[in-house]
């Protein structure tokens, strides 16, 4: 079997204390890499002077070697602040207000990314499939395929690919979309998401379809997929079960004293829809005056980017939002809302999914949410919760006995939590068990092992093999 190279923007080393990384790319990609081993290469998180980065640093953990490279300063102000978190994520969750474009950026993105491939390139052997991941590394084929190298190429991208009318809108979009034209095999969470890059494409009069997945452009074939990533369903369920033991779960629910939970797990960031969310959760507390006291919603959400300003904004924002509830609606022995902002270790976080009788995960657009999924594997199957979902989170596509929602009708989500709660118990575990089938065959080994297998299933295509 080749040798699997990932590379990602962020490598999330696993610490000392072994704390969960609260991100999807890291939680699936560590899962995926655990049976198959492999080279793992992105940045370190450190960032220095122009004059000072060091060589690789590299940690061997089990059969995974991480190999971490530091960035300038000036790098992680333009690729990963500006490029990356305030254009390309903004614009691939359909938020054109928030993007902002400079040049600097736009050049420094694509400087780094010739960086990435200047590290990498040393490492790369003959037979190695190299797999790079998510909007921050788009150009890193590209550029690989500048200095010579001819293996097999995959890109996956985790996050939504937004319609023509809204990726045109990006000064630099033509170079982006050439730049995917240097991979293999190219994946998106959704056949959606794959059908708005390939109008793209059309829209730019860029190549041509060979068939459903297979295109040409200039010298070079490729195809791309959706592959809907899953998370490792049998071990998270096994890891609630066992979560009812522990001194947090006793405490937790004497705390609950016979009150419902309800949950919401989501990194700080404004594709979540937490404040929809939580303006909803009051509608609903307002509008069935006789659950009030009677409910709990624990929302859990560990910061994220703090150095973008909207991150920021939000950060206060939600907090405010939250004492306003408590505030109006709480009484002396009830809190409407706990609101947490850190990140808790997977057996804890399982358990709490399994305490709860209703998930709320409402993003805005989001290109899957592994939440949605953790929440389901994570169910008591003699009595499980319900989960309500956006109809804008990829997961939707696969999910569709959850309760889905439209995240930006607010009260229309006040009455599917006031629904969801009083589901009988028939219902609910038929929703379950169909949920749970799709995660049990669509786990993240699947995902992994069907990405791979297309990836490995050729030779990189020549130039010149397919003019057009
Ligand atoms: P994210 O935007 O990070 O991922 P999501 O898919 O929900 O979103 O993954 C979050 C992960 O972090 C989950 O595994 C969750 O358990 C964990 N997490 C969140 N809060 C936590 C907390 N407080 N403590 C511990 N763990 C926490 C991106 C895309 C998604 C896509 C994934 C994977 O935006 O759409 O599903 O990548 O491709």
């Amino acid at each position: 079997m080749s040798r699997l190279i990932v590379v990602s923007n962020r490598v999330p080393v696993p610490d000392k204390r072994g704390t969960a990384p609260a991100g999807g790319l890291a939680v699936a990609l560590q899962s995926a890499l655990k049976t198959r081993g492999g080279l793992w290469l992105g940045w370190s998180g450190q960032s220095c002077a122009e004059d000072a980065v060091g060589p690789l640093r590299t940690v061997k953990d089990g059969n995974i070697e991480y190999a971490l490279t530091d960035l300038t300063e000036r790098d992680v102000e333009e690729y990963y602040q500006g490029f990356a978190n305030r254009v390309l994520w903004p614009i691939c969750h359909y938020r054109l207000d928030l993007a902002e474009y400079g040049r600097r950026e736009m050049t420094g993105y694509f400087r780094v990314n010739r960086f990435f491939a200047s590290r990498l390139l040393p490492l790369i052997q003959d037979d190695d499939l190299i797999w790079i991941h998510d909007y921050h590394l788009i150009p890193l084929a590209a550029e690989l395929r500048r200095l010579g190298v001819k293996n097999r190429i995959g890109f996956f991208l985790h996050i939504p690919w937004p319609s023509p009318d809204v990726f045109l809108t990006m000064p630099v979009h033509d170079e982006l979309l050439k730049g995917l034209t240097a991979y293999d095999v190219i994946g998106f969470q959704t056949d959606h998401d794959r059908n708005n890059f390939a109008d793209c494409l059309a829209r730019q009069d860029m190549g041509h379809r060979l068939d459903m997945t297979r295109f040409v452009v200039g010298e070079r074939a490729f195809t791309t997929k959706s592959y809907p990533i899953g998370i490792e369903t049998t071990e998270f369920a096994g890891l609630a079960k066992r979560a009812a033991e522990t001194t947090l779960h006793k405490r937790m629910l004497q705390s609950l004293d016979g009150k419902e939970l309800i949950i919401g797990v989501d990194r700080l960031d404004y594709s979540k829809g937490i404040t929809q969310r939580i303006d909803a959760f009051e509608t609903f507390l307002t509008r069935h005056e006789e659950s009030q006291r009677k409910v709990t919603l624990l929302q859990i959400t560990p910061k994220s980017r703090s150095e973008v300003p909207e991150y920021e904004a939000m950060q206060r924002a939600v907090a405010e939002q939250a004492g306003r509830v408590n505030g109006a609606l709480g009484t002396v022995d009830w809190v409407p809302i706990r609101y947490v902002n850190r990140s808790l270790r997977r057996p804890a976080l399982a358990g709490l999914y399994r305490m709860a009788r209703l998930a709320l995960v409402t993003p805005l657009r989001d290109g899957m949410n592994l939440v949605a999924k953790e929440y389901v594997a994570a169910q008591n199957e003699d009595d499980p919760g319900v989960l309500l979902l956006s109809r804008f989170a990829g997961a939707a596509r696969e999910l569709k006995d959850a309760v889905l929602v439209n995240p930006y009708d607010v009260e229309g989500t006040a009455e599917a939590i006031a629904r969801s709660l009083v589901m009988p118990l028939e219902e609910r575990r038929e929703r379950w068990k169909s949920m749970m089938t799709v995660l049990c065959t669509n786990d993240v080994f699947a995902w992994c092992d069907t990405f791979l297998e297309d990836l490995a299933g050729g030779k990189a295509e020549e130039s010149g093999s397919h003019s057009v």
